[in-house]
């Protein structure tokens, strides 16, 4: 342990910042990786100074496309964030945290309830491959509105009858008066794998003693 070898470094591709930055960075700190530079420079990539691996700092959605090409050898992401861009990626371990569902809600006021009664309905969402593959699924026809963030916001500005997103506490839609009529997916933090090279990853994971749960 705790050697550096050379040339074979393992990148791995966590959230640079935002919600599951910390303990993307603690799955590393708590067992035992310490990084030179950690917080102390601008730079995106993190050497590590006990370990033969460098920390990349992306935008959690851009992690799928770096694992998939073989640019990270491994990755930290939501399985929202995953499952929505719909690549076959390995998932070695559920890591417990960044748990949320990606659910449906609408106004209070409202009277849909279940998926039909979206038909012809405005959804305003940050997942439209999820929610296009939910509604074909049931044979509804919506109109998807697809907007990058904060879409608790829509309804009442007239944007959109219903709202597709994250919620974890459920605050957000309540602050909204919106409430969830029902869930499309559960998602945690998991830890995914390229499909390129093997070997240095096998002793990555049995130096970090990462167990495959999945
Ligand atoms: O900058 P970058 O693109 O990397 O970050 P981001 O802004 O896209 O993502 P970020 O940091 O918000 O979330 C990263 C990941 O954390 C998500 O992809 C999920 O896997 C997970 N996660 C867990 C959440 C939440 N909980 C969450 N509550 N992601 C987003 N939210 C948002 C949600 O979109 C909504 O606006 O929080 C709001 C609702 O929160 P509550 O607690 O009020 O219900
Ligand atoms: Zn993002």
């Amino acid at each position: 342990m705790h050697l550096i070898y050379t040339p074979e470094r393992q990148r791995i591709a966590i959230q640079k910042s935002g919600r599951l930055q910390k303990a993307s960075m603690d799955f590393f700190t708590s067992r035992g990786v310490t990084f030179a530079q950690n917080g102390g420079s601008k730079s995106l990539i993190y050497p590590s100074d006990n370990f033969d691996i460098d920390l990349l700092l992306l935008r959690d959605d851009d992690i799928p496309e770096y694992v998939r090409r073989g640019v990270a050898d491994f990755g930290i992401v939501g399985e929202n964030v995953l499952a929505e861009k719909g690549f076959d990626l390995s998932v070695i371990s559920k890591l417990h945290f960044g748990r949320c569902k990606l659910l449906v809600a609408v106004p209070r006021s409202s009277r849909m309830r279940t998926p039909e009664d979206l038909e012809g309905k405005r959804i305003a969402t940050s997942y439209p491959k999820l929610l296009t593959d939910f509604l074909k699924e049931r044979g509804v026809e919506a109109s998807i509105v697809p907007i990058s963030g904060s879409t608790e916001i829509t309804p009442e500005l007239d944007l959109a009858d219903a709202i597709c997103d994250i919620v974890q506490t459920g605050a957000t839609l309540q602050a909204h008066d919106l409430v969830p009529i029902f869930d499309i997916m559960e998602s945690q933090a998991v830890l995914v794998e390229s499909p390129v090279g093997k070997q240095a990853k096998q002793r990555f994971l049995s130096e970090l003693r990462i167990e495959k749960n999945v």
